[in-house]
């Protein structure tokens, strides 16, 4: 099977780049090409965990909301409070639709007091906002902005990023970001990224200039180590980071899959979600995401789809979501979309090639 790339499949501006690493898999988001693999997942996986990996997450696009009503349309969106964020840091905030159900789980930047950035996971927000902008009637301007980030993580991230632009990056404290110029290159300096390794993504604000940053991330991390790597399914599941439709299929709601804390319910103000969310906690979710350890051989990438999980009475109770080897735990590693029902205990599913696997709870999603 061939995948035909076309010019509707976007590149971001370290596209080249991650041609010349030798990249072998990728996958599609927000409509872009994503980087997976550079052909070896354990030494991928060694270089976040030991050292430092390089990553082209341009795909995760920013959707700019500036304005007099730019706070307003953010705080109605978003399912967690950012009327007291400061300038120049993050939050990550749950969007909801009226139902509860979570629409994107991005990490919003507070540029200005009527400048903000959604950056989000994979899924059209830039239209969601412009819609409720517009049915509202709230004056701001929502465009995609040229933005690209590219993520620095592992433990030499820090020392690499320093060496690169100065010692006081090791001041920024996590989600937090300064806005910069380093050799004519404009970015965003901010210490996040989808690893539990730490690190930094540098937000392009200009992109002409891909490569020439990517090079000289590249020429810094180089005596650390550095890597060419890509977001890893296996590392983000053992850092409890969530996955947006890889764990839920965009049809779950944040407090069944485990992001509760990231929601502000007892907000005095209104947003889209609040009346259900409010609900669905007074009587309890009726699923749960959870982490499991599966039998069976190592697997090598992720699982392709979703498979069933039964009970031990042969019934349906959800899905196993994603699925891949860890070896922190010696033993395939799960994110499962279950009744409460069988939380807590052992229940079961069946692969496409017919295998059935036992899958053990390990743990609730995100701990
Ligand atoms: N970087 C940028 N944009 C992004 C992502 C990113 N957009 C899409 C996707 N990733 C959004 N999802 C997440 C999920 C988790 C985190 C960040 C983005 C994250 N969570 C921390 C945790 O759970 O420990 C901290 C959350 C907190 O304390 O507020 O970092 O990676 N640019």
């Amino acid at each position: 099977m061939q995948f035909p790339l076309s010019p509707r499949n976007r590149k971001s501006p370290f596209y080249e780049a991650q041609i010349r690493h030798g990249m072998t898999h990728f996958s599609i988001y927000n409509h872009m090409v994503l980087p997976v693999s550079f052909g070896n997942l354990d030494a991928e996986y060694e270089a976040l965990m030991e050292r430092v990996s390089l990553w082209d997450v341009g795909a995760e696009r920013q959707v700019e909301v500036v304005g007099p009503d730019a706070l307003t349309l953010i705080q109605y969106v978003s399912a967690r409070d950012m009327s007291d964020c400061r300038i120049g840091r993050v939050r990550y905030a749950p969007l909801c639709d009226n139902d509860g159900i979570m629409l994107n789980d991005p990490m919003i930047l507070k540029l200005a007091e009527d400048r903000y950035w959604i950056s989000i996971a994979d899924s059209d927000v830039l239209f969601w906002c412009k819609g409720i902008a517009l049915a509202k009637g709230y004056d701001c301007k929502i465009f995609e902005p040229d933005v690209s980030p590219l993520a620095v993580q592992g433990p030499r991230a820090e020392d690499t990023v320093a060496d690169y632009l100065g010692e006081w990056v090791r001041d920024i404290p996590f989600f937090g970001f300064e806005d910069i110029e380093h050799d004519g290159i404009p970015m965003l300096v901010c210490r996040s990224g989808w690893s539990g390794q730490g690190g930094f993504e540098l937000f392009l604000q200009d992109g002409s200039r891909g490569l020439e940053l990517w090079d000289a991330v590249w020429k810094a991390g180089e005596k650390y180590g550095i890597h060419p790597g890509a977001p890893t399914s296996l590392e983000r599941i053992e850092s409890g980071l969530f996955s947006y439709r890889g764990d839920c299929g965009g049809s779950a709601t944040p407090l069944e899959v485990g992001l509760e804390k990231y929601l502000s319910l007892d907000r005095q103000d209104d947003f889209i979600g609040k009346e259900a969310l409010l609900a669905e906690k007074e009587r309890g979710s009726s699923r749960r995401l959870v982490k499991v350890l599966l039998s069976g051989d190592r697997m090598q990438f992720s699982s392709e789809h979703p498979w069933p999980a039964f009970n031990s009475e042969g019934q349906k109770v959800g899905e196993v979501r994603m699925a891949s080897w860890s070896p922190l735990h010696d033993s395939n590693l799960a994110l499962a979309l279950v009744s409460t029902s069988v939380v807590g205990g052992s229940f079961f599913t069946e692969t496409p090639e017919g295998e059935k696997l036992e899958a053990t709870h390990l743990s609730m999603f995100p701990e």
